[in-house]
C-alpha cells in the first residue's frame, strides 16, 4: 500500500523566521505583513516569529544561512523585491540571492522558502505584494508551514 507523506497548515509550535529587506519596502512591507498574518492565521504564535531586516536581495542568503545553521527555526521564510528597471545588477542579484537562499536550506536541512519576486516593473511588484496577482509573502509563509510538518515527519 502506498504511503504518502504531506504537510498539513497547522502553525501551532512552529518556530519561524523571517528574512525580510529594506529595498522596495512599499511592497516589501506588504509581504511582510502577508506572511505574518498567514503565520498567525494558521496559529503560529507571535511571539514565536524572529524577523530579520537585511539591505536588499543580495544580502538575504547570508542572514537565512546563519538562521537556518543555529537550528532555532523550523522553517525560514525569504521575502523580496527585486525590479529590474533598467538595471544590469537585476540578473546578478537575482541569481545569487536564489542559489544561496536554497543552498542555506539545503545545507542546514531546514526548509527555506522562496518569496523573493522578480519583475520587470513597479507594478507587476505591488500586483504579486497583496492586489491581484495574491501575495508571494503569504504564499511562502504557507510553504513553510508546509515544508516544516512534511520534515517533521522524514
Ligand atoms: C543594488 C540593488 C538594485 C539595483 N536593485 C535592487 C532591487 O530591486 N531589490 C533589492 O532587494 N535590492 C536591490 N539592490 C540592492 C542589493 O540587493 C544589495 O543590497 C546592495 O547591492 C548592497 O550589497
Amino acid at each position: 500500500m502506498t504511503q504518502t507523506i504531506e504537510g498539513n497548515l497547522i502553525g501551532t509550535d512552529l518556530n519561524i523566521g523571517i528574512v525580510a529587506t529594506r529595498w522596495n519596502d512599499f511592497m516589501g512591507h506588504r509581504m511582510l505583513h502577508g506572511a505574518k498574518d498567514a503565520l498567525i492565521r494558521h496559529g503560529v504564535d507571535d511571539s514565536n516569529i524572529t524577523v530579520v531586516m537585511v539591505p536588499g536581495c543580495f544580502e538575504i542568503s547570508l542572514a537565512a544561512k546563519k538562521m537556518a545553521d543555529s537550528k532555532r527555526y523550523d522553517a525560514i521564510v525569504c521575502l523580496g523585491v527585486l525590479i529590474r528597471g533598467g538595471t544590469i545588477h537585476f540578473d546578478l542579484i537575482a541569481g545569487d540571492a536564489t542559489r544561496g537562499i536554497s543552498q542555506a536550506g539545503l545545507n542546514a536541512g531546514v526548509p527555506v522558502t522562496l518569496g523573493v519576486i522578480t519583475t520587470e516593473t513597479i507594478e507587476q511588484a505591488i500586483e504579486r505584494s497583496g492586489s491581484k496577482a495574491g501575495n508571494k509573502g503569504e504564499e511562502a509563509a504557507l510553504a513553510a508551514i508546509e515544508m516544516a510538518n512534511v520534515l517533521k515527519q522524514l
